[in-house]
């Protein structure tokens, strides 16, 4: 029973169904984990989304950022931009039911058995993955629950950008969400960065990315994460860093990246996305 953890799919729908022909992926059999940002940017975020929900409990999606950006405005707390190409989904008859399934994915998934967590970008400094399950289940909890709109409409801003335990309702939860959602790089001092988004050697003095600033213990499962297309996977594949990096630009013209949780096996396909400046 393999399982694959899939990169950033954002909408790029015949890039997951061709990767998933290569590895001969069987839904009867297999499992897929897909670390979030599923829609946007690409052509078939809503083929994208109504695949990965019709294989129900055989597949496992962490929610980023671009997927809350979908429910925001689906809450109608957000207008489209420009750029956003999830349009159908808000126009599609199964809007509802999509819209309920995607409010009550994890930020957070854990697997002690395999020896992997996933999150969509990544985990703060400081944090074990016990404490960060715990904060992922706080915001769940809200999402899922009557408030989840209240949720949505306080989400965005960058502040506040250090962790305390005192950190309480909104403020704390804008920053779990930043944290397992956006956050690339960290200040030395651990305070979230939210604005660099190139590959390391291009960011200000000061700023470090995140699994490197992490220092994780030996025993916790390795964390799997997307978010990061300008990252080149070399500079994540550090052992010491305990981690995997699966956003390999697809919807950006380059490849969408299949990992093996059994063997550690890497697959990859090319995108059928012109190359595109990233943003
Ligand atoms: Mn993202």
């Amino acid at each position: 029973m393999p399982t694959y953890a899939i990169g950033d799919v954002q909408g790029c729908r015949a890039e997951l169904d061709h990767l998933l022909d290569t590895v001969g992926f069987a839904p009867a059999r297999d499992r897929l984990w897909l670390v979030g940002d599923l829609v946007n940017r690409g052509p078939d975020s809503l083929g994208t989304l109504r695949f990965v929900r019709g294989l129900g409990t055989r597949a496992v999606c962490v929610l980023g950022n671009h997927d809350l950006h979908l429910l925001a405005a689906a809450a109608g707390i957000r207008e489209l931009l420009a750029k956003d190409t999830f349009g159908p989904i808000l126009a599609a008859p199964d809007r509802g039911e999509i819209v309920e399934w995607l409010r009550t994915r994890p930020l957070l998934h854990r697997d002690r058995n395999l020896g992997y967590a996933m999150v969509h970008a990544g985990i703060p400094p400081g944090w074990t993955l016990d404490a960060a399950e715990a904060r992922a289940r706080e915001v769940e909890a809200c999402l899922a629950g009557p408030d989840w709109r209240d949720l949505l409409r306080n989400m965005y801003g960058n502040k506040p950008d250090r962790w305390s335990d005192t950190l309480s309702g909104f403020d704390r939860m804008r920053f779990v969400v930043n944290a397992f959602t956006r956050m690339r790089y960290v200040q030395n001092d651990g305070r979230l960065d939210l604005r660099n988004a190139g590959p390391p050697g291009t960011q200000p003095k000061g700023l470090v990315p995140w699994f490197v600033a992490r220092r994780p213990a030996p025993t916790e499962e390795r964390v799997l994460f997307g978010h990061w297309a300008s990252l080149p996977v070399a500079a994540a594949a550090d052992p010491a860093y305990r981690v995997e990096a699966l956003d390999t630009g697809c919807v950006w013209g380059r490849q969408l990246t299949a990992l093996r949780l059994d063997d550690g096996r890497r697959f990859a396909v090319s995108s059928q996305q012109p190359p595109a400046s990233e943003g």
